[in-house]
């Protein structure tokens, strides 16, 4: 085991060697622990290595797959899979790296605990009342979908596409939170899962402030874009009339696609009235009439597709602007 002094996130290359160790399984010392925010800086530089071992990694975020001399690439685990690598363990969630869900080819991000500011400050356009600003704490890491759930994806497991706008890797609509729910218990209990994910960790709809703190990837704008949303940056506003597939705007800066537009997503909270004190791990209110979801949609303007924005639905309605996004989170 190697020590390593604090370093200067700004130097890319000091921390290329850093990351590096970390990824043979190095730990570091002193009890020091890599924020997320540097990891993600660079591990735009540094790939993960396709099968690590322990807990080394935990807390870090492993996205990148842009190859570095001296590692080896990074393989995607379809590859890996198609070439024979029945060991390949980033087929399985590990806390602190991406993994694909295998069947489904459904990439999940890993995403670092970490406190924000959720919902919109007084002063931003368009807001409404019931976003008042307060502190949430996250306390356990989770993986949400890079993507929205596709059709491809949701009758891979469910045998039936209900959706409107057809198109394998359109996002499914026209499920209600119900069916969503429905999704992600049978997920739970597939072949490709069961027994594959941390202890307490299950597949569920993300939390709303899971969902937030994910749309934001560290950002206190009104889009992780910025103070405004291009037609160019997302699927909203009937530029295009329908949705679009899956990945077909930019990322945000943790690398999920779509958060602005395309479909709302469901989440699993009821919707209720924020406090304006801090919070830790909310869930939301215990019973309630709609249930929250987020993100806007093809459909709606740019106002709902703010990062804070939050609106809702019967839980037993169905839309064609209307899909989910899976989760994989401790309870
Ligand atoms: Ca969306």
């Amino acid at each position: 085991m190697r020590s390593y002094a604090w370093f200067n996130i700004a130097d890319a290359s000091v921390n290329r060697e850093i990351v590096a160790g970390l990824l043979s399984g190095e730990q570091l010392t002193q009890g020091q622990n890599l924020s997320s925010q540097i990891y993600q800086k660079v591990s735009r530089e540094v790939p993960p290595k396709p099968v690590i071992q322990g807990g080394s990694l935990r807390n870090i975020l492993a996205s990148s797959v842009v190859p570095a001399a001296g590692l080896p690439q990074y393989v995607p685990p379809s590859a890996a899979v198609a070439a024979g690598d029945t060991n390949f363990v980033s087929s399985s969630p590990i806390m602190g790296r991406n993994f694909t869900i295998p069947g489904l080819e459904l990439e999940m991000v890993w995403i670092p605990p970490g406190k924000f500011m959720m919902g919109s400050p007084a002063s931003e356009p368009n807001r409404d009342d019931i976003e008042t600003q307060h502190e949430v704490t996250l306390t356990k890491g989770f993986w949400l979908a890079k993507h929205e759930l596709t059709q491809k994806q949701y009758v891979a497991l469910m045998g039936k596409n209900p959706s409107k706008f057809k198109g394998e890797n359109l996002p499914v609509e026209l499920v209600s939170w119900k069916d969503a729910v429905a999704f992600c218990l049978k997920l739970g209990e597939s072949t490709h899962t069961k027994g594959k994910v941390p202890f307490g960790y299950q597949y569920k709809l993300p939390m709303e402030a899971q969902w937030e703190y994910a749309c934001r990837a560290g950002t206190t704008t009104a889009f992780h874009f910025g103070a405004s949303l291009q037609k160019r940056q997302a699927n909203f506003n009937k530029h295009v009339n329908k949705t679009q597939p899956v990945g077909s705007y930019p990322a945000n800066e943790w690398g999920l696609h779509d958060v602005h537009g395309n479909v709302w997503e469901w989440c699993s909270d009821w919707l209720g009235a924020y406090s304006a004190a801090s919070v830790t791990d909310p869930a939301g209110p215990a019973t309630g009439v709609d249930r929250v979801i987020r993100g806007g949609s093809w459909v709606g303007n740019a106002g709902g597709c703010r990062s804070a924005f939050r609106f809702r639905d019967d839980p037993d309605d169905r839309a064609y602007g209307l899909g989910f996004r899976l989760c994989l989170r401790a309870e």
